[in-house]
């Protein structure tokens, strides 16, 4: 009688046996807008990989990036926080110590404490080491201190110096014989920059900002010397983090290890300087943006073709979006805006980059899943700040922010009923949406941004649009609801503060 219970119990304890956690690859490009994706907003400008994604899995149309820039969003996807509770979540320069409290709980940490092994390849721009860094050494204070099993990375963006690869702790490619120095505050004595020297940009000139230090024929922000045999060759990049990111699947294979993996591949397109591979070259007709767009598709297509032939797509959650809005010129004359044609970067929305309008922070945001997402378009609310809970409820952890939500069944399509609101932010101004309102405080600054074009969303009024009739935010309600900007006001100080 007991062998009979024991034997029916393991039985029904073996039918129960929980499905095994998936894999999960986050694919974030770098300001890459709403409408640049063509299963957002047909335009000009063909991606089809990321349209596959699109069509095959869930479209959001309310999905957001927490802020208008890199850093913060970034910070906000790996934390699980809101940005602008934490000092210093800004732009960061390429010399800048790590952001992210090495003893606090990440996303990456929380994987990888439930047997994921965790690596991240592409931009990084969370800052390294622990002030003062020295580039020839092994570096401290890096991704592998928050939670990444395996990183390689380039520090801050592309537009800012050390132009170099970072792989684990060490920068790729050194040779002790040259060593690496950087400096955002002076040059090095003797050292060209692109005033001294601008014969040296043979690739690009800078129009705004970028007139430091050149290297590969483009002028970049802060100064370094010296690690000649280091430097990255811009238009090798995407085809170096897809290397890495498919050697990292690779290496960590479900089936060998008997562990599922994260993938975090932070694409580095279309972020400036767009300096695309020769494949891409004057393939959409829109200049190096549009070309650096479409080798971001091609990177997609490669990553989600690797994943089918290795069989794990049906084990695989996959998750597409962007850190920020699109910007045509940021610094560099590249013909974004003169060769843009009929394109809508921003698909309707306003503003872009570092704009507290829509095109700041929305931003294309896919879920996919093979088998298990259903193909749809939601319209529910969501922000990258929610994968930290969302995915401890995959996972069967414990969610350790509450500023995240978890919302794991609106993104695998079982439910709509996404955020009830959310901060926005950019560049240290905070906006607020509940339901279909965005409330944008008054603040100082100039209404256009001087040097990139862009409707940043300062006024010294109170705006309030109604984004499910006036998408475009044309039509400020503040005057005529009074009661709603008290009550959303309210709100917003629940969350954040005065
Ligand atoms: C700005 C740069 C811009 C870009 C941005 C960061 C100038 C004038 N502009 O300061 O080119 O690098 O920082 O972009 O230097 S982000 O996507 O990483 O946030
Ligand atoms: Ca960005």
């Amino acid at each position: 009688m007991r062998y009979l219970l024991s034997v029916l119990l393991v039985g029904l304890f073996s039918f129960q046996k929980p499905t095994p956690k998936p894999n999960i690859l986050i694919i974030y490009a770098d300001d890459l807008g709403y409408g640049d994706v063509s299963a957002y907003k047909k335009g000009t400008l063909p991606t089809p990989n990321i349209d596959k994604l699109a069509n095959g899995g869930i479209r959001f149309t309310n999905g957001y990036a927490t802020s208008a820039t890199c850093t913060p969003s970034r910070f906000a996807l790996l934390t699980g926080k809101y940005p602008w509770k934490t000092e210093g979540t800004k732009v960061l320069p390429g010399d800048a110590p790590l952001l992210i409290d090495t003893t606090s709980m990440t996303l990456p940490k929380m994987l990888k404490k439930a047997g994921y092994q965790t690596g991240v390849v592409g931009k990084w721009h969370l800052g390294l080491g622990n002030g003062a860094l020295d580039w020839n050494k092994s570096i401290t204070f890096s991704p592998n201190d928050i939670g990444f099993d395996y990183s390689y990375i380039m520090a801050a963006t592309n537009d800012r110096v050390p132009t170099v690869f970072v792989e684990n702790r060490k920068v790729v490619g050194l040779e002790a014989a040259d060593p690496i120095y950087v400096n955002y505050k002076q040059n090095f004595e003797g050292e060209p920059t692109a005033i001294t020297n601008p014969e040296l940009m043979t690739k690009l000139k800078w129009h705004f900002g970028h007139n430091f230090s050149v290297t590969n024929g483009v002028p970049r922000i802060g100064y370094m010397k010296g690690g000649k045999s280091a430097l990255w060759v811009d238009e090798d990049m995407a085809d170096i983090f897809f290397g890495r990111a498919k050697a990292f699947i690779d290496n960590h294979q479900p089936s060998k290890t008997g562990k599922p993996f994260f993938l975090y591949y932070a694409l580095h397109e279309p972020h400036v300087p767009r300096v695309p591979h020769a494949r891409f070259v004057g393939k959409s007709g829109m200049g190096p943006r549009g070309d650096a767009i479409l080798e971001a598709d091609w990177c997609v297509g490669e990553i989600i073709k690797k994943l089918e032939k290795d069989g794990l797509l049906e084990n695989t959650l996959v998750i597409f979006s962007s850190d920020n809005g699109p910007v045509l010129d940021d610094g560099y004359y590249d013909d974004a805006a003169e060769k843009l044609g009929n394109h809508t970067p921003a698909g309707g929305l306003r503003g872009g980059k570092y704009s507290l309008y829509e095109a700041g922070t929305r931003v294309p945001f896919i879920t996919y899943w093979k088998g298990k997402i259903k193909p749809a378009v939601s319209d529910a609310m969501l922000c990258q700040l929610d994968f930290a809970s969302s995915f401890a409820q995959l996972i069967g952890a414990e969610s350790y922010s509450t500023d995240s939500q978890n919302l794991l069944n609106v993104m695998l399509g079982k439910s709509k009923q996404g955020r009830a609101n959310l901060v926005l932010e950019a560049s240290g101004r905070l906006a607020f949406r509940e339901g279909n309102f965005v409330m944008i405080p008054p603040y100082k600054g100039s209404a256009v941004s001087k040097e990139e074009g862009i409707e940043l969303g300062n006024s010294s009024e109170y705006q309030l649009y109604d984004l499910s009739k006036d998408l475009a935010q044309k039509n400020n309600l503040a005057k005529q609801f009074p009661q709603k900007i008290e009550e959303m006001k309210a709100s917003m100080k629940k969350i954040a503060g005065n």
